[in-house]
């Protein structure tokens, strides 16, 4: 137990057999239940429902944790850290349509709710936020700090970012001026020539060394130990690298991963260098960005250290409304033929991507988004047919962070008729981003804190163990979910919605939400 933790108080408790709560901990007995598939010879299939018997172990006492984020003087950075000031401190400030309130909108966890079940007396729902299903830590009380390439202060870097209202920004300048990034590393070939202006607050050296990871790792202890915390989280919110290549005997195994940045071999990426530094502190990593930070040996190597990892690739605007949307076209019969998807933006992100790599990189995990919807629907699609799909970015500095999407969905309808639907899509980017870059830290936290084990004969000498390293349960908020080797990647947004939620449920003994209502249909 550490410095800052605390019990949370439950805002329900469930009543059952199944649920226990003691001092430290809230344990459930939970029927995990789903159906067994097999297609006999004649092609017919048999569906068999099958149970299995999980033990989940949930740790009641809240952390004091610290995020610490890669690219903090970025627009994400700079606008995230200012957001959680302005939330902890309850400011307002004027603007011209009025006083604003410091909130945090966009946020699942903190501006959502969950249906927790069904009053006895009025049949009603009773709805919670999100963040009281489980005992989850408060983003107020995230501890913020970083590495940059750019060494500007992060108040500095909130003016350089340019999204924040002015009556805003004059009210969290002062804490923000003190904030000064830790000097990063810079491999100059993996992102675009157009930002070496800024890299003025370097680590020495251009390429990977042993020297780098222990220095990244020398910098998370300090910074634990500085501010007393229990836990610290490390995000990836720098610049979209390039892809780097796959090579075997380089980045395909764990110990050829760390072979290789110990000879310094030019393909280990920065983000991979950070990724590789966090698992061997046991610190998790998550990728806001679309790159292959997570190359098989980086996989490897968080799984055989039990590190948690997640990405790819914050899911703000354009690709969320894309999960969601196509979900609802595929899931309502219609043939989807073609997405075409436009986007201008002239911040910094824009810039960089104006780069033809690290453009790559975005257009990768922009256009798998749907795959998953396609390939569930025999009905509509043959195998291996797909809706065409264009990603089209451009850099224009004149918007700045305020992004303009441009989405046209096309459609084949009933008897040969066609559904075209636009949508045009503009908003700060970073405003979108920073909630979920909250998001991300809450989730991650509370799964180091949910244990599980088989619940069989031999369950009295079973021990307890963690979810698996790869966090796929981050999906919600990331544009190209990464998920254990060989299992399937989801999509859809309101599957990843229903994971997390039923997830979180189970840990405390409650049922999936089933929407089925059976209460209000059989009388
Ligand atoms: P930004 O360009 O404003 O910030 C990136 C920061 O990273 C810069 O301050 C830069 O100096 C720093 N940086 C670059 N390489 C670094 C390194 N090796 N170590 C430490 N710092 C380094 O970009 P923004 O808008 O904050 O976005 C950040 C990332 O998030 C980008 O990759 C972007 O594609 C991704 N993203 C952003 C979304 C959004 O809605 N804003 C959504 C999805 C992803
Ligand atoms: C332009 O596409 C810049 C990108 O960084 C995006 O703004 C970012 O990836 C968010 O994309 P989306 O599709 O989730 O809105």
């Amino acid at each position: 137990n550490g410095t800052g933790a605390s019990t949370a108080t439950d805002l329900f408790v469930v009543n059952s057999p199944n649920v226990e709560y003691t001092d430290n901990h809230i344990k459930s007995k939970y029927t995990y239940r789903t159906t067994s598939v097999t297609q006999g010879s004649d092609g017919k299939y048999v569906a068999t429902p099958k149970e299995t018997i999980y033990d989940f172990q949930v740790d009641r006492k809240v952390p004091k944790v610290g995020v610490m984020l890669v690219g903090w003087g970025g627009n994400n950075g700079s606008t995230v850290t200012a957001g959680i000031i302005a939330n902890r401190r309850g400011l307002v400030w004027e603007t011209r349509e009025g006083k604003r309130a410091a909130n945090y909108y966009g946020s699942v966890i903190m501006g959502s709710t969950v249906k927790l079940g069904t009053d006895t007396k009025t049949g009603k729902d009773i709805n919670i936020p999100f963040q009281n299903l489980l005992p989850m830590v408060h983003p107020n009380d995230l501890v913020i700090g970083g590495w940059d390439i750019s060494g500007m202060s992060i108040a500095d870097a909130m003016d350089r970012a340019a999204v924040l209202e002015p009556t805003l920004k004059d009210l969290v300048r002062k804490e923000m001026a003190s904030m000064k990034p830790l000097p990063s590393i810079y491999y100059p070939d993996f992102i675009a020539a157009n930002q070496e202006e800024r890299a003025d607050n370097l680590i020495p050296g251009t390429k990977a060394c042993m020297a780098h990871v222990e220095q990244i790792r020398k910098d998370i202890r300090e910074f634990k130990a500085a501010n007393g915390l229990d836990k610290v989280i490390v995000q990836w919110t720098a610049n979209t690298e390039r892809f780097a290549d796959i090579i075997e005997g380089i980045n395909d195994t764990a110990d050829n991963l760390l072979k290789a940045i110990e000879s310094g071999h030019e393909e280990v990426s920065p983000s991979t260098v950070f990724a590789v530094a966090c698992i061997l502190e046991n610190a998790p990593f998550i990728n806001g960005s679309p790159q292959n930070t997570f190359v098989p040996g980086a996989i490897q190597l968080a799984e055989k250290h039990g590190s948690f990892i997640g990405g790819d690739d914050f899911k703000s605007g354009q690709t969320k409304m894309k999960s969601a949307l196509v979900d609802f076209l595929i899931s309502a019969g219609i043939k989807l033929t073609s997405i075409a998807s436009y986007n201008h933006l002239g911040n910094n992100d824009g810039m960089n991507l104006s780069s033809q790599r690290q453009f790559r990189s975005k257009e990768i995990s922009k256009s798998n988004v749907v795959d998953d919807m396609v390939a569930a629907n025999t009905v509509l699609y043959k195998e291996g047919e797909h809706p065409d799909h264009t990603v089209v970015i451009k850099y224009m500095p004149a918007v700045g962070d305020n992004k303009r999407a441009l989405d046209e969905y096309y459609a084949e309808i009933f008897m040969g008729g066609h559904q075209t639907i636009s949508i045009f899509n503009v908003c700060e980017d970073s405003l979108l981003a920073s909630p979920l870059i909250i998001d991300l830290v809450l989730v991650t936290e509370m799964m180091t804190r949910i244990q599980w084990k088989a619940h069989g004969a031999d369950a009295a000498d079973a021990k307890y163990s963690g979810f698996h390293s790869v966090l796929s349960v981050l999906s919600f908020m990331l544009k190209a979910p990464l998920t254990p080797p060989g299992t399937p990647v989801i999509n859809a947004l309101a599957k990843q919605r229903a994971a997390l939620t039923n997830i979180f449920r189970a840990c405390v003994g409650l049922e999936p939400e089933n929407d089925m209502t059976l209460e209000h249909k059989l009388f």
